[in-house]
């Protein structure tokens, strides 16, 4: 195929073309197959809509090719000539369209969409700059712009345009599409909405831009710093722009699927993937008014349209804009806003239920609870936090409204494309038909105790500690010990999910190494993770953990028993080479605070073994690999929660009682450290957790030391270890996100 292809395209022998005209070449045969699958597969009737703010697809060359199912015929074809497909697939540009577990989410939802055949699209935003770069300097994240779109790429211009009236101007929207292909399946499309005047030179220094200047920087970053009014009002400028271009977007295609309007929860549902798109309610509203329709009409055609899903329940996430932004960005829609809030007040005298609360803020998520049909959480724990304590004024009226949807994960990402090896050895022992059903995935439970197959999963997972080691080596000129314990926590920074209980822990284990006690198998820490510019704290914690590092890499005494590594920008590629090197996966977050978690799902479907609190889908990890498969510590959410409502947590207390914590605390404003770190850092960071500590790191230090003395000494019987290995992937055919598609399609949609 390639070599015909090569012939007509380039008039050159594949053997002869460069590793761009293979990628450019192989992005056009992807492109064509689509077009063939999209004219074989029928629309139906009702489509879904998934509008977000965030698609972290990763790079999508192997994953097309997988899911068109020709990957193993094209890597043959070209390894016959001596070129390798993954050096191939390095060429392309991760895109830079989202930031964490939501955006990471969002992308396999799509997969599974398709993969299901269910017609269902994305909407989103196509920031040219997205999510920041980070680099670190003198043990700093510093941020420059991550520039990803190329000429040629997998976004594909559409004719169509919209116009979007803000206060004071209006823009013109251009519209790119990128093809999202099912595993042997239909393809649909993400929509990524976008400006013909989006100017990438007005940025400056790092990240710095005019905020002010939204006919430029409209589409230009994702998640622009908030910390200034200008910011925030930018995002809510970006936020009413991808709502009403999608709603516009929706009411066009329902009716040439042969909707009237007045039944068009009949043709659509539209998932709200976090409170970002919840605009989208009265810009449907206005839109549907602007057709005729009555406003108590429209109004109830909306409300059997919208289903919302909540992702946190941090109070600091939850969007409250005030009014006057959505005056200055949305006038058109405020008085529909005022419509909709009078309604509810009118029903409901509970100040904490108003939609429009008494400072003028406007409460995203209320909204989206009083108008969605459908209000999901995205595990068994936080479903459970959301109706009984954070959302339960709500759940008392609309009890039937709140459901579960435990998040999930696409197998062909995370498993198929990340980790070929094991993939190999499963179809070898099982059969492949767990790619198409994830729960046959527990056929290998009967290999529990077959000494070849659990030899091998550990040979498997060496070959993929090596290959993270050269690429390390690579990137970072750092040399990771290959014949160490892979501890890893790669995931957002943010204090709740406590890279800082981490970081102490490798404190705590350099002070008893150098006190002379040495661990029997060497320990390698891995951390990943980017904080949000703004997130002081956040990059005062990623300071500490690179003096660290620094600190070891520099002391012959320690290094060849404790490593300490951040991996630069962490991003879903590196995620791929990550997740199958795992030996523990950090999971450790203040229970009740990790809503659910994907990262725990990749990891534990390679064979990771999770080292986790009782918190997010942890819990459901934990009832399907058993007490013996998995390590919990920490206190539960309800000790947390009632800890948080009495207000009486004091960090000192903990610190004070304890010689271990104590000595790992202060040896954050050490000597040591203070030479090789920034005195203010360090000691904001210090103070920080002395005098605050909000998200109570210290009550779980004792017990997180204890737990993982226990997994190093268990580490040491391989092939108990090896068993558990298995069992944890065994047993991860639950979090295949078909299963969870499988579910919002059944008890949501209804496609
Ligand atoms: C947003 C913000 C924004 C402002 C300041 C602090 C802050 C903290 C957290 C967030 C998170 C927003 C929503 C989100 O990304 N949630 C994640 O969604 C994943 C997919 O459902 C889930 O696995 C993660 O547990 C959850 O944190």
């Amino acid at each position: 195929m390639l070599k015909e292809k090569a012939q007509v395209v380039y008039n050159k022998e594949l053997k002869d073309l460069s590793k761009e005209e293979i990628y450019l070449m192989l992005l056009d045969i992807c492109k064509e197959m689509s077009d063939d699958r999209k004219a074989k597969y029928e629309d139906g009737k009702k489509k879904l809509y998934y509008i977000s703010a965030e698609f972290l697809i990763g790079k999508l060359l192997g994953n097309n090719l997988i899911n068109l199912g020709i990957y193993e015929d094209v890597k043959k074809e070209l390894k016959d000539v001596n070129i390798s497909l993954a050096e191939i697939e390095e060429i392309e540009n991760e895109p830079s369209l989202g930031n964490g577990g939501l955006g990471r989410l969002a992308a396999c939802f799509l997969d599974s969409i398709a993969t299901l055949g269910l017609n269902g699209d994305g909407i989103g935003l196509n920031y040219h700059l997205g999510l920041f770069k980070q680099v670190f300097e003198k043990n700093l994240q510093m941020e420059t712009e991550n520039s990803w779109i190329t000429e040629k790429s997998w976004l594909r211009k559409q004719e169509e345009t919209f116009t979007v009236q803000f206060g004071d101007f209006a823009l013109k929207s251009v519209l790119y599409d990128m093809d999202v292909v099912g595993y042997e399946n239909r393809v649909n499309s993400l929509h990524l909405f976008d400006i013909e005047a989006a100017d990438e030179s007005i940025v400056k220094d790092g990240i710095e831009f005019d905020k002010s200047d939204v006919k430029k920087n409209l589409t230009l970053f994702l998640y622009p710093d908030d910390s200034t009014e200008e910011g925030r009002l930018l995002r809510v400028y970006q936020q009413y722009f991808m709502v009403s271009c999608g709603a516009q977007l929706i009411l066009k295609q329902a009716k040439e699927r042969g909707s009237n309007l007045h039944d068009l929860y009949d043709y659509v549902t539209v998932q709200i993937n976090d409170t970002h798109p919840s605009m989208v309610i009265p810009e449907l509203i206005r839109l549907l008014m602007a057709e005729g329709i009555d406003i108590k009409e429209a109004i109830s055609i909306v409300e059997k349209t919208c289903a919302y899903t909540n992702h946190t329940i941090l109070a600091e996430a939850l969007e409250k804009w005030p009014m006057s932004y959505l005056e200055t960005v949305a006038p058109a829609i405020v008085p529909i806003i005022r419509v909709l809030d009078a309604i509810k007040k009118a029903e409901y005298t509970d100040p904490s239920m108003a939609i429009i609360d008494d400072e003028n803020r406007v409460h995203m998520a209320h909204m989206d609870i009083h108008y969605g049909y459908s209000v999901n959480g995205v595990a068994y724990l936080h479903t459970e936090i959301l109706k009984n304590n954070e959302l339960k004024q709500f759940y008392d009226i609309y009890p039937e409204k709140f459901n579960n949807k435990t998040n999930g994960i696409t197998f062909r990402r995370w498993l198929l494309h990340c980790n070929p090896a094991l993939t190999e050895l499963l179809d070898e022992q099982i059969g492949e038909d767990y790619k198409k059903d994830a729960e046959n995935l527990k056929k290998l439970l009967e290999k529990k105790d077959n000494d070849e197959v659990l030899d091998r999963m550990l040979a498997i997972k060496n070959q993929n500690k090596q290959a993270l080691a050269d690429y390390v080596k690579e990137t970072q000129g750092i040399e990771l010990n290959t014949n160490g314990i892979f501890d890893i926590q790669v995931k957002r920074l943010h204090e709740y999910k406590r890279q800082q209980l981490n970081i102490l822990y490798g404190i705590h284990k350099y002070l008893e190494i150098k006190a002379g006690k040495k661990p029997s198998t060497p320990i390698v820490m891995i951390f990943g993770a980017k904080a949000a510019p703004a997130y002081t704290i956040a990059k005062d914690i990623i300071h500490l953990i690179l003096c660290m590092q620094e600190l070891i890499e520099n002391d012959e005494e320690v290094k060849p028993y404790l490593q300490i590594v951040m991996l630069e920008n962490y991003n879903v590629t590196k995620a791929e080479m990550v997740i199958p090197a795992c030996d523990i996966s950090e999971q450790i977050s203040l229970a009740s605070k990790e809503a659910s978690g994907t990262g725990n799902m990749k990891f534990m479907l390679n064979g990771a073994v999770t080292l986790g609190t009782e918190d997010g889908a942890n819990v459901e990890i934990h009832q399907l690999v058993g007490d013996e498969n998995i390590y919990i510590f920490g206190e539960d959410s309800d000790t947390v929660i009632a800890r948080y409502e009495r207000g009486d947590y004091c960090s000192k207390d903990y610190i004070e009682k304890s010689k271990v914590i104590k000595e790992a605390v202060e040896f954050i404003i050490s000597d040591e450290l203070m030479e090789l770190g920034c005195e203010e850092n360090l000691t904001r960071l210090y103070k920080e957790l002395v005098g605050k500590d909000w998200f109570m790191t210290f009550p779980d230090m004792e017990d997180y030391i204890a737990t993982k003395e226990r997994v190093f000494a268990d580490y040491e019987d391989r092939k108990a270890w090896a068993k558990k290995m298995l069992v944890n992937t065994a047993m991860a055919g639950f979090f295949s996100s078909d299963r969870t598609i499988a579910e919002y399609n059944k008890d949501i949609w209804n496609l």
